[in-house]
């Protein structure tokens, strides 16, 4: 049975993963590693939880001995704009703290090491519609900075030790369950909160900015099927395109005003802006596709009336 480690296990993404990997392999063989966040009750009582900074290898070393880990899912991370408030702070976590992992993989001999990459790994002078899977990687945040070098430390070790590092490269990520935190696709989660709490918000990317984006369940999907794969058929390693959906944020609030007919919406661009514009429109992901078996589930539609379903829900009598 396997033996897996999650870190940025209180984040968005982190949080389901870490749900979905304990019905698939069983509660005490996922250890969740927050930092310093409060897990829910739910995450404590289902299964092993600890706190833990990647930046600090001992550490971590001895939470691979003490649980005798296999596999490493290493979704900590400093998303974009709070990368670029401290960007220090971003390569400290996603390069220093991601290399520590790679050498922990390499030492421990683990077996596998997923590590998800971004849209951020593009720039200014990468094609932006139907980016294809190669092409020019010239970021010009700290973050994406850190995202390119993480795909590119990931594909040295696999070819180097040989160490299974597998990597995606995920689109803005749309949820419900644990918000956000820093990123520039924010937007599109808070949107909702705002839709359905307030039936106005105010947008801090401009209203014709359009963006590759994923539902969570794809994006649980796909880290997971990436991870299973077998590894005769993957040609990449790290550096996956995958994507779902791309919409402008105008499009994105027309398609929830056919859900919550009075919501209304404004634009005031913030630094936010500067960054979403070296981003890619959309994604050509079918090396994903080809290698893997890739195909996501929800479009802007469905994904749009699964939110607002499950959002109302959650916040119906609750105090956010
Ligand atoms: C961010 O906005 O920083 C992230 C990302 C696209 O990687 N959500």
């Amino acid at each position: 049975m396997k033996k897996i480690l999650v870190t940025g296990a209180v984040g968005q993404i982190g949080s389901e993963l870490v749900e979905e990997l304990r019905n698939k392999y069983g509660n005490e063989n996922v250890v969740a590693v927050g930092h310093k966040t409060q897990p829910t009750e739910e995450m404590k009582k289902a299964g092993p939880f600890e706190f833990a900074n990647v930046t600090d290898k001992m550490a971590m070393a001895n939470l691979i001995a003490k649980y005798k880990i296999d596999t490493i899912y290493h979704m900590s991370s400093i998303l974009s704009a709070t990368g670029e408030k401290n960007p220090q702070l971003a390569f400290e976590v996603n390069i220093s703290g991601l290399y520590n992992i790679l050498e922990l993989g390499r030492e421990y001999k683990l077996e596998r090491i997923i590590i998800p990459s971004s849209i951020a790994a593009f720039g200014l002078d990468t094609p932006k519609d139907n980016t294809p899977n190669e092409t020019i990687m010239r970021p010009s945040t700290m973050y994406g900075i850190s995202k390119v070098t993480g795909e590119l430390l990931g594909n040295y070790y696999f070819q180097r030790f040989g160490l299974d590092v597998r990597g995606l490269r995920f689109p803005g990520i749309i949820s419900y369950k644990t918000l956000p935190g820093g990123g520039t696709t924010d937007y599109s989660v808070e949107i909702f909160y705002e839709a359905i709490k307030h039936k106005k918000y105010t947008c801090f990317l401009r209203e014709d900015t359009v963006l590759p984006m994923m539902y969570m369940p794809d994006c649980i999907n796909s880290t997971i099927q990436l991870a299973e794969a077998p590894i005769d058929n993957l040609k990449h390693h790290c550096d996956f395109n995958v994507t779902a959906m791309s919409f402008s944020a105008g499009e994105l609030a027309s398609a929830i005003k056919k859900h919550i007919p009075g919501f209304e919406i404004d634009y005031k661009p913030d630094f936010r802006q500067n960054i979403a514009d070296s981003w890619p429109k959309s994604l050509d992901d079918s090396a994903a596709r080809e290698e893997w078996n890739w195909q996501p589930e929800y479009d802007l539609i469905a994904m749009v009336k699964d939110m607002i379903e499950k959002l109302s829900a959650k916040l119906k009598g609750c105090c956010y």
